[in-house]
């Protein structure tokens, strides 16, 4: 059966994105989006019942009480397909932050050329963490100690990665007694893959509790690595405007796009970009200067830290190829597309691959190391620049949105009472009151199977009306940046009242953007410090609070779903489900998908559920959070009770005669 083409408005909600997709129909040129309306999924390897782990197969289990050529039956088959991808997600993520301490390393011995130690504050915070001695040493001391630290806990064989004592007491003792606490990430995922081989692990729940195992050595392991160096190296975010969509590419400049996820690389780009030699060079070439802008991740890191424009999230990567208006895409690692460099040819654009790990046939290799990092970026520039002359026909969206990113966990803790009493008592009470209904994080990847950004903004335009506040990282927090729901006070009227109110009060956003997707652990950080705060419950799965991945593609968001459900979430992924089955047709295929959920949630009080349909995602999380409430004993979700303080209230009290307003202030009427 021929699947049916879909129309650009049913393959995005975004219009620059809409006007591409209409412009490579026109030029014959296909998309992820055409590739996946011509590509219909495997319906047995998509639900997780086909297992080609051993020449013996692939076996593909589609009838009841089936099992692979060595007896594997469908749940088998289904948790060691799950463990295998939450094991590569993790060891993306935590490579990631491996590379990270290498460098926080390099930079403290003085062999890298252009870093250096931007945040001493945080390195002395997260020394502090660890008990490494600040007093009377100079930053790079510190940061050499906590690197060697850092470094060592990759391969850790034995014990427990150090990083974990970070999480909420209860939450360690859970850990210790399922003996899920990690050790390094290089052993657990070594030991995932060993586990799922032919013939060895063959207990569902034990494979799982391995994926559990494993995916914390990511969250509470290399991704908080990432995290914690990152900001040491270039700076903790705080707000800043930014700028985001396709139409942040400018026609009288040299457009490079930065594409991956190290800030190792993007950092030293930017840094590259505003030297005058360069922009001389780029003078030169006839062009007003070198304009960057980002895609994926890798956005998110110099757009919350510079405030460099982001060029979209994970599906605007070929389109903006297609404007004919980028000199050169610079890629590292991870979500990088290998239809680019085809679709580069078409155009003029150079596609630049940087890291010793990713090469794409076809590209132009310019490998980047630390040691000569700032010359290696002004030599990738000046390969733009060059590229200039070439450029030919161009079609730029003129659509973008402002956007305000940079809410760190640092930062919120500083908003909430300033330097005076930074705390996140504002925030606990909001919720205790329910002027906060709960907290929803939503998070993750677009997916050319569903409408992009759709589901993303939808949910939370959903969950806001509800008084939910919302934390977004990743390429959803791009979707919702494109859509306007990350600017400052704007869009407030959306918002439910009692949101409204706190938004109002803090002055800020009703959606945090809080970065990259390693830093979802920043998530894990705010969570740790609300229970410490009180009121909430000794441990985060008693938090009125979600995670939703409505769009999500990668391994590593598998890996991200499964440790927030160690932590104690309840994780809504969208789309398909890996564990699925069919069960019109094999019965008793649904054992994992049950397990992830009531058999988690009875463990860890977190659980990972797969919900296709938006509006079910809605109602769950809802549910949810109101039984957290219910269950810490806060008052029922009451709008109505809320809505009139703040900004809202001082426009009301304007339209009072004078005495009536004093009354209403003070509480004494006029004398
Ligand atoms: Ni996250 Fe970042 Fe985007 Fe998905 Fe890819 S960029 S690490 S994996 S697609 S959110």
């Amino acid at each position: 059966m021929a699947k049916k083409k879909r129309t650009p408005e049913e393959q995005t909600i975004d219009p620059a994105a809409q006007q591409m997709l209409i412009y490579a129909d026109e030029l014959g040129i296909s998309t992820a989006f055409t590739r996946a309306d011509n590509l219909a999924p495997c319906n047995i390897g998509s639900t997780g019942m086909c297992c080609k782990l051993c020449g013996m197969g692939p076996c593909r289990l589609t009838k009841e009480g089936q099992t692979g050529v060595c007896g594997a039956t469908i749940d088998t088959i289904q948790a060691r397909n799950l463990v295998r991808a939450i094991a590569a997600g993790s060891a993306a993520h935590s490579d990631h932050g491996r590379d990270m301490a290498f460098t926080l390393k390099a930079v403290a011995n003085g062999e890298t050329e252009g870093y250096t130690i931007r945040d001493v504050a945080k390195l002395r915070n997260v020394a502090a963490n660890y008990d490494i001695p600040i007093e009377g040493r100079v930053p790079e001391e510190i940061a050499d100690e906590l690197a060697d630290l850092y470094i060592s806990q990759f391969g850790q064989q034995r014990g427990e990665v150090i990083v974990t004592k970070r999480a909420p007491e209860k939450r360690q003792k859970i850990w210790a007694e399922q003996g899920v606490i990690p050790r390094g990430v290089d052993r657990e995922v070594v030991e995932a893959l060993h586990r799922t081989h032919i013939g060895d692990d063959q207990d569902p729940e034990h494979l799982l509790s391995h994926a559990i195992r494993t995916s914390l050595a990511d969250g509470w392991g290399g991704s908080m690595i990432a995290t914690d160096v990152s900001d040491i190296l270039f700076g903790t975010p705080a707000p800043i405007l930014g700028e985001a969509n396709l139409g942040v590419l400018k026609d009288d400049m040299v457009n490079v796009v930065v594409h991956g996820h190290e800030p190792t690389l993007s950092q030293m780009i930017v840094a590259a970009s505003q030297d005058p030699e360069i922009i001389e060079y780029a003078k030169e070439a006839g062009a007003k200067g070198v304009n960057l802008s980002g895609i994926c991740c890798t956005a998110n890191e110099i757009l919350m830290r510079q405030g460099i424009p982001a060029a979209g999230n994970f599906l605007h990567q070929e389109l903006s190829i297609l404007t004919g208006s980028v000199e050169a895409m610079v890629v590292d690692v991870q979500c990088i597309m290998q239809a680019l460099v085809g679709l580069a040819e078409k155009f003029h654009t150079k596609i630049i691959t940087t890291s010793p790990k990713v090469k794409i046939k076809g590209a132009t290799h310019i490998e980047f190391h630390e040691e000569r990092a700032l010359s290696t970026a002004k030599d990738i520039l000046r390969t733009a620049i060059d590229n200039y002359q070439n450029r030919g026909t161009t079609k730029i969206p003129n659509i973008r949105e402002k956007l305000i990113p940079g809410f760190s966990h640092e930062y919120i803790n500083y908003m909430l009472g300033g330097s005076y009493r930074a705390s996140f008592r504002p925030l606990n009470d909001a919720i205790i009151s329910g002027r906060i209904r709960g907290v929803a994080a939503i998070v993750g990847c677009n997916n050319p199977r569903s409408k992009q950004d759709y589901l993303h903004t939808y949910v939370t335009a959903e969950l806001l009306k509800k008084d939910v506040l919302v934390v977004e990282t990743g390429c959803g927090a791009i979707a919702s940046a494109k859509l306007g729901f990350l600017l400052g006070e704007a869009g407030l009227e959306k918002v439910g009242p009692g949101l409204q109110e706190v938004c109002e009060t803090v002055g800020i956003p009703p959606v945090l953007h809080m970065g990259s997707c390693v830093d979802n652990t920043r998530i894990l950080t705010v969570l740790t410090q609300m229970v410490e705060e009180g009121g909430l419950g000794d441990d985060i799965d008693q938090i009125p609070a979600v995670g939703l991945a409505p769009e999500w593609m990668s391994e590593k968001a598998l890996a991200i779903g499964t440790y927030c459900v160690a932590s104690g979430a309840y994780v809504i992924f969208g789309g398909s489900s890996p564990v699925s089955g069919m069960p019109d047709k094999v019965s008793d295929s649904d054992e994992v998908a049950r397990y992830l959920s009531q058999g988690w949630e009875e463990i860890y009080g977190g659980k990972l559920e797969f919900i296709p349909d938006p509006d079910e995602m809605i109602r769950k999380t809802l549910g949810h959070i109101d039984k957290k409430r219910a269950d810490l004993g806060l008052s029922e979700y009451k709008p109505e009770r809320f809505g009139r303080s703040g900004d809202a209230r001082m426009v009301e009290l304007e339209e009072l005669p004078l005495s009536a307003r004093r009354e209403a202030i003070y509480g004494v009427a006029a004398d």
